[in-house]
Order: C-alpha cells, then sequence, then structure tokens
C-alpha cells in the first residue's frame, strides 16, 4: 500500500468501507501479533494464574477500552453491575442487563468471570435497611438464591460478603443492616446459602485494608480459621490491595497472603490499583506481582480498572494504561514480572518497549501527533506499533519512522528509520500530522512489539 497521502480515488474507496471496517479496525488494534506470554494474561496462564480487570458495561462500546480487554486479560470483575442496588433495585425485582452484557462478552471470550458482590453494606438499596430482622435474613438469603442462581456454574469467584471488618485496632464488625440486624452469623450464613446455590463457585471473603498483617486482617484471618474449623464452606479470601503513599504495599505483603492461604483458602488479588507513576509505581505493581507468585495459593490477580481515564480514582493514576492505553512502566513492570515477553516468539530474551502518544501542535483542520517509543529493561534493536485514527480523519505527513498502512488506511503501522535501536530504558520518537476532517478524536496508538 502506499505510504503518503492517499490518491482521491483510494480516499473515495476509504470513505465508502468506513462502516464496514469500523469494528474490523478494533479488531485490528487488539491483534497486535504477541508472543506466547507476550501479554498480561497469556504471561500469567503460563504460571497457572488468571489475570483480571474490572470493567464497566457503558464502556464495551469503547473500540480500545474493548481492544485491551481482549488483548490482555483473562478475567474480569463487575465493577457496579452485579452490586445489589444494580441488580435488585427493588425488593425482589432483579435486573440483569448491565451485569449479562459483562458476562457475555466475557464468556463469548473463553475469560473468567469474579462476581463482585453479594452481601456488601455499600451500594445497598433503601428497602434493604429498612427491613426487620426476620424479613432481612430472608431477603438476604433471596438476593443470594436469585444472583447466583442467574450466573449457575458459570461464575468462577464470587465475593459473598464484602467488607464486613471495621478498619482500625478494634477487629470488630462493621455496623451494617446485616450486623446489626442478624449478629455475627450473617457472614457464615450468606456462606452456607451461596455453596447450595450455586456449588460450583468459590465462595470468597474479600476485603481491603487487609493486605498487610494488621488488626483488621487478623480479625479475618480468625473468621476464616473458625469457617474452617467448623466446616462453613469458604474457598478464598479476596485483598483489594488499593496502594497509594498513605497505604503502600506492605514490606509483609506476601506472608499475609501465605498465612491465608496456610488456613487451606486460596487467595485473590482482588482490585489492585496503586497510585503513582514512573519508576516507583512500577515498582510497586512488580512487587505485588512477585508476592502473589510466591504464594502457591494465589491463584490470580485482577486490577481495579484497564484505563487511569476511567478508575475510580483517576486523579491517581494508578492502572497498568494511561489515559490514551499506551501501556505505562507499571505494565512492563507487572509483564516481566509474570516472566512474559522474555522467551517469547523470536524476540530476544526481554526485548520490550512501550508506545506513549502525546498531542503536539493543533490547527483548525489538523494536529500533530508524537509517539515516543521506550525500551524496557533490555535494549533492543527495533520496534513496531500501530497508529488508528478514526475516519474520515487522514495521516497526511510522518517523520521520524517508515509506515505502511493497512487496507483502510486508518491504520498506520510504524516502524523505524534509523532509530530502531535503543539502550535499556532509552526513547526515541516519530511524528505525523492528522488531517481532522471534521474529527478531532486522538488517535488510537497500538502495542510496541520490539525485536
Ligand atoms: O470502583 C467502584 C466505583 O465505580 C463505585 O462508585 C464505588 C461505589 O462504592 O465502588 C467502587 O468499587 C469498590 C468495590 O466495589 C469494593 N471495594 C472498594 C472499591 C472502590 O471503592
Amino acid at each position: 500500500m502506499p505510504s503518503s497521502t492517499s490518491s482521491r480515488a483510494r480516499r473515495a474507496l476509504v470513505l465508502g468501507l468506513t462502516g464496514l471496517l469500523a469494528a474490523g479496525g478494533l479488531a485490528t488494534a487488539s491483534g497486535t501479533a504477541q508472543a506466547a506470554g507476550g501479554t498480561l494474561g497469556a504471561a500469567a496462564a503460563e504460571k497457572g494464574r488468571y489475570f483480571g480487570t474490572a470493567v464497566a458495561a457503558n464502556h464495551l462500546g469503547e473500540a480500545q477500552y474493548a481492544a485491551t480487554l481482549d488483548t490482555e486479560f483473562t478475567s474480569v470483575t463487575p465493577e457496579n453491575e452485579m452490586k445489589w442496588d444494580a441488580v435488585e433495585p427493588s425488593r425482589g425485582s432483579f435486573t440483569f442487563s448491565a451485569a449479562d452484557q459483562i458476562f457475555d462478552h466475557a464468556q463469548s471470550r473463553g475469560m473468567k468471570v469474579r462476581g463482585h458482590t453479594l452481601v456488601w453494606h455499600s451500594q445497598l438499596p433503601g428497602w434493604v435497611g429498612g427491613l426487620g430482622a426476620s424479613d432481612l435474613r430472608t431477603a438476604m438469603n433471596n438476593h443470594i438464591n436469585q444472583v447466583m442462581g442467574h450466573y449457575k456454574g458459570k461464575i468462577h469467584s464470587w465475593d459473598v460478603v464484602n467488607e464486613a471488618f471495621q478498619d482500625g485496632s478494634s477487629g470488630a464488625r462493621r455496623s451494617s443492616p446485616f450486623q446489626d440486624k442478624l449478629g455475627n452469623g450473617f457472614i457464615e450464613e450468606a456462606f452456607r446459602t451461596a455453596r447450595a446455590a450455586d456449588p460450583a463457585a468459590k465462595l470468597c471473603y474479600n476485603d481491603y485494608n487487609t493486605d498487610g498483617i494488621n488488626a483488621k486482617s487478623n480479625a479475618v484471618y480468625n473468621m476464616v480459621k473458625d469457617f474452617k474449623a467448623r466446616g462453613v464452606p469458604i474457598d478464598c479470601v479476596g485483598f483489594q490491595s488499593h496502594f497509594n503513599s498513605a497505604s503502600p504495599v506492605p514490606s509483609d505483603y506476601q506472608a499475609n497472603l501465605q498465612r491465608f492461604a496456610d488456613l487451606g483458602v486460596d487467595v485473590q488479588i482482588t482490585e489492585l490499583d496503586i497510585e503513582g507513576s514512573g519508576s516507583s509505581q512500577a515498582t510497586s505493581y512488580g512487587n505485588v506481582v512477585k508476592a502473589c507468585l510466591a504464594v502457591t495459593r494465589c491463584t490470580g490477580i485482577t486490577v481495579w480498572g484497564i484505563t487511569d481515564k476511567y478508575s475510580w480514582r483517576s486523579s491517581g493514576t494508578p492502572l497498568l494504561f494511561d489515559s490514551n492505553y499506551a501501556k505505562k512502566p507499571a505494565y512492563t513492570a507487572v509483564l516481566t514480572a509474570l516472566g512474559g515477553s522474555s522467551g517469547g516468539g523470536g524476540t530476544p530474551d526481554g526485548a520490550t518497549c512501550t508506545a506513549t502518544y502525546s498531542k503536539q501542535e493543533e490547527w483548525s483542520d489538523r494536529f500533530n501527533g508524537k509517539v515516543t517509543i521506550t525500551a524496557g529493561s533490555s535494549p533492543i534493536t527495533g520496534w513496531s506499533t500501530t497508529v488508528t485514527v478514526t475516519s474520515p480523519q487522514k495521516i497526511v505527513t510522518t517523520w521520524n519512522g517508515s509506515p505502511t498502512w493497512d487496507s483502510s488506511g486508518n491504520v498506520m503501522t510504524m516502524r523505524p528509520n534509523g532509530n530502531g535501536t535503543l539502550a535499556a530504558g532509552a526513547s526515541t520518537s516519530f511524528g505525523f500530522t492528522v488531517m481532522k476532517n471534521g474529527n478531532s478524536t486522538a488517535p488510537a496508538i497500538g502495542a510496541c512489539t520490539a525485536s
């Protein structure tokens, strides 16, 4: 295909194909050739683990969101769509449309689904809190039966009870309608009901600030120990792992995971995000992954979202992909800790790179884009990435790279033009001009492939 400006005839063809190719464009962006172990999911699978993310149904229609999900992850957790207020907003009236959207997307692509969450004090519709004890017990058990029943046999793990313990040193249970009206026994009852509702699902207790050894995790530990001793069904404990500078990855994180595993339950990292940027964020992420891999019963890791732009705490940029879906150093650290990339199909050990987009000058009719290519922790001798524009946009000029084009003319694959050799951690960049043709959408940058 031509590597520069399109002819008028070709442009007409491109415009005619645009509708047809809209979906194909997504596939192209997600289908960047990856060596075995070259994605988070593939690398984790080689270690016998899943690598998941929280997903919001209302973003699934966004090309890059879906493409990144489908390329990188092997498990999903609905971020809000399976919560009580979403599925049973009024008593006895269940609606699963948003939850099913995520479930169907995941199932059709062979991803696992974590159910989140059945009994939680938050995102609880007001009617639940208004019930008397006996009614509340009936409503709780009915909720578990209906929701688990809807997905019976198809959910990998359920967060049966979420966040039932207080923060701080008391080790006490948190006040909630369930705790206040049903007492401590509500947790046990919820797990027994859940086991009967779907014997195939792993039943988890999930909480935050329980990631290191502290009063709160001790209280959960004692509950799990008691459950195991008395035969109350519990299979797993979820460690949410929401970290920031005030609450960093604890030094005894691995030891804490291990002591729970030693009780005879699986442990899962369920809502991982780490505020920060650059190498310090990357190091923390790498440490979390290493801790999980060091614990045989740590069966999987879920990050709490795909891109920083949709994170529940977006300003802390806590995720693995930036707002333009570029892989951050944290991504590379996770992949490396999982043993990914190195040894994968045909690339030298450790050859990785990232591609990051930034907009440059903008005029009324066009803008310039810049993509920075950064080598990972090993030197590289070549790189390639894709730049996908939204029709009717057109890339009309490029510099510092050798472009080729797909048949739609929307997807440019860029390779080096004398700037392919980079030392570990070193960067180069290429640029291009996009004619807007009425559309100012930022281009989508694909994965960077190093050689
Ligand atoms: O990420 C979720 C956010 O979109 C919701 O507004 C919020 C409401 O409570 O819940 C967030 O997810 C929480 C998860 O369900 C349980 N652990 C804490 C998470 C972050 O608050």
